[in-house]
């Protein structure tokens, strides 16, 4: 066995005009909770450290530039850093990251996994992007995240860490088998994820009304079919009227849910996960060398 204790670190709403200093204190908190209760990896949401804004139109650039990084860490974010490598634990963190090129700016919907030395070992960059480019007519909540971030460009990549092969995605990834699949492939063994989901996210009310129940079946099916353990972290709860939901979870390669939050708030949930529980699946029903037949699913990359 290769114990690895892991916490989610789910919270409640950010506000509009929550200061930065005031999430990663939220943050901290939950960080020293998690290490009071033995973990060595917390994982916080996607877009931790702000409001979800892409459910509104912001139009004037300055206002958007000022829900988006451009360095990690910068000065409201470096107590975070310092409490990690204080404490030696090691951290997932969603945010959004503002580029400089030249005139051109670049805004990814991002995350990266901070050491135990409080040192980025790694980063990436959201795939599935959801919602839409333009504001559609009639919602009272939006969701642009195609017009505020360009596609991922890191692919989906895992790195030794915790003494396992770690991997990474955020929200909307993990509703895509291909998410899974391609770290699966490269035998990943455990993936951090953090996501904000409106209960009301396709405006249809049989669909909204099973929004935890979609939840978890993705994670659940994606860490079972991947042989691998995935730490869920929501951020939850009214967030400037709009409804999140909460819910986040630690699910085994088994697709067994080992710990799942009970509020919808700033919640620790924790869990001892053995990275060797994977092989138990990956050398059986899931030998991808021996049952897999790629010969048959090119379809899926020729669309
Ligand atoms: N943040 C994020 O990706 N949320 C989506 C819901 C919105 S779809 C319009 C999700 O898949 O949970």
């Amino acid at each position: 066995s290769r114990y690895l204790d892991v916490a989610a670190a789910q919270m409640g709403p950010v506000a509009r005009d929550e200061p930065r200093s005031s999430a990663v204190r939220r943050m901290i908190t939950l960080m020293r909770e998690a290490r009071a209760r033995g973990a060595d990896l917390v994982v916080y949401p996607e877009l931790a450290l702000t409001t979800f804004f892409p459910r509104w139109v912001i139009d004037d650039e300055s206002e958007l530039d000022a829900f988006f990084e451009t360095e990690m860490p910068g000065r409201e974010t470096a107590p975070l850093f310092e409490e990690s490598a204080r404490l030696g634990i090691s951290f997932y963190l969603g945010y959004a990251e503002l580029v400089r090129e030249g005139s051109e700016k670049r805004r990814f919907n991002t995350s990266i996994f901070v050491d135990g030395t409080g040192t980025i070992a790694a980063k990436y960059r959201k795939v599935h992007l959801p919602g839409h480019d333009e504001p559609q007519a009639g919602r009272t909540f939006q969701h642009l995240e195609k017009r505020y971030f360009r596609t991922g460009d890191l692919g989906f990549p895992v790195w030794h860490a915790c003494g396992g092969l770690m991997g990474m995605c955020l929200c909307n990834d993990r509703r895509w088998p291909e998410t899974y699949r391609v770290m699966g492939l490269q035998g990943v063994e455990l993936i951090m994820l953090g996501y904000n989901t409106p209960v009301h996210h396709t405006g249809y009310e049989a669909v909204d009304a099973l929004a935890g129940f979609h939840n978890h079946l993705s994670v659940q099916a994606g860490a079972y079919q991947n042989a691998t353990w995935v730490v869920a972290t929501a951020k939850g709860g009214t967030e400037e009227g709009s409804e999140m939901i909460a819910q986040s979870a630690i699910v085994a390669p088994s697709g067994e849910i080992v710990a799942m939050a009970s509020t919808r708030g700033d919640e620790v949930i924790t869990a001892r996960c053995d990275l060797d529980l994977g092989r138990f699946y990956r050398e059986t029903i899931f030998d991808f060398e021996r049952h897999r037949e790629p010969s048959a699913y090119g379809l899926i990359v020729e669309r």
